[in-house]
């Protein structure tokens, strides 16, 4: 039986294992536990809204458009009702900032702690039942307890999370997470309706020979950009691009592998947010032994300034992300040029 660095056997729950991770912390007051078995909870109820969408009425767009001008689909909306709802019933969340909502969603002024969140990240997929996901972050707050948050308290530094991790809706629906101390996954159990350790301990491979990026945006990339593509296209990499970045990124980390989602003439700071889709990612790769950048400076270093920032986004096996910031860096040429 597979130990995980908790001496935890797989098949452990994941209400035990936070039970014990907690223990394992003697000043641990069981609040982010707590805010943990929120999330869990929220995510299986979005699971199985997004295993009936097909059936329901709820697939499709709402008419609605989010912060991102994107169009809001129902289940985007759902899912954020669901999760804003289980952290405020749960109490643990002081505050909480959303793909989905313009500004702080305000709940219990006397908890410390702050969750980023994007509810339903590739929900342009939902329609085409191509795996989505949820992505978190969980931050302390700054201002002391008992008033509402302030805007320093959503505009920390990636490496102030405390916690973060994915919710990935596939063939199998898993919770990913870290609190600093490794990465390990958790797969639902239908049948149980539990999340259970099937991933004790993960680590990304340092290479990989997988890259994901969409290349139909070719004519938007800058020249660095497509001297990298053509480098993985010389080095025989394997393209694969799911258009729904936790599916890629989950890949990605199993088996090795590099997603870029850069700055285009069109997306000029990148598509993707750094407080709720990649500081979260970022964390975890670090804590899996993988790495994420803008391409020049480290995920987690990046100073936000506005609560749905993008920035330019390389994460996944650390030498193939060193290999692709070489590029950006105009540091390495394709063989072509070299030669
Ligand atoms: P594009 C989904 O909208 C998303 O935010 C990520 O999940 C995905 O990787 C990316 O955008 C896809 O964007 O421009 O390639 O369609």
């Amino acid at each position: 039986m597979d130990k995980n660095n908790l001496g935890l056997p797989i098949g452990t729950t994941l209400d035990r294992f936070i039970t014990r991770k907690q223990d394992d912390f003697p000043y641990a007051t069981g609040e982010l536990s707590q805010l943990l078995r929120d999330i869990a909870l929220a995510s299986k109820i979005v699971n199985r809204e997004v295993n009936k969408s097909g059936l329901l009425d709820i697939t499709g767009g709402i008419g609605g458009k989010n912060v991102q001008g994107e169009e809001q689909q129902k289940l985007d909306v759902i899912a954020n009702i669901r999760f804003i709802r289980a952290l405020k019933n749960g109490g643990q969340t002081c505050a909480v900032v959303s793909e989905e909502d313009e500004e702080i969603v305000h709940l219990n002024p006397e908890s410390r702690y702050i969750v980023a969140i994007d509810p339903l990240d590739g929900s342009s997929n939902i329609d085409v039942n191509v795996s989505i996901g949820t992505i978190f972050s969980i931050y302390r707050r700054l201002s002391p307890i008992g008033q509402p948050v302030e805007h320093s308290d959503i505009l920390q530094k990636g490496k102030e999370q405390i916690a973060a991790g994915y919710v990935l809706y596939g063939s199998s629906t898993m919770l990913v997470y870290t609190t600093g101390n490794g990465v390990n996954g958790f797969t639902l159990e239908p049948s149980l309706g539990e999340f259970v350790l099937s991933h004790a301990g993960m680590k990304s491979p340092k290479d990989g020979s997988i890259y994901s990026i969409n290349e139909g945006s070719w004519n938007q990339f800058d020249q660095p950009i497509r001297n990298y593509i053509e480098h993985c296209k010389e080095e025989d990499y394997t393209a694969r691009y799911i258009g729904s970045l936790v599916a890629d990124f989950h890949r990605n980390l199993l088996k090795g592998g590099v997603y870029l989602y850069p700055a285009t003439s069109r997306a000029v700071n990148g598509k993707l947010r750094l407080i709720y889709e990649c500081n979260a990612l970022a964390f975890i790769a670090e804590q899996a032994g993988g790495k994420a950048s803008d391409g020049q400076t480290r995920i987690l270093d990046l100073t936000p300034t506005k609560f749905h920032q993008r920035t330019p986004f390389i994460i996944g096996s650390e030498n193939l992300v060193n290999e692709a910031e070489g590029f950006v860096k105009g540091k390495s040429k394709v063989n072509s040029e070299a030669s």
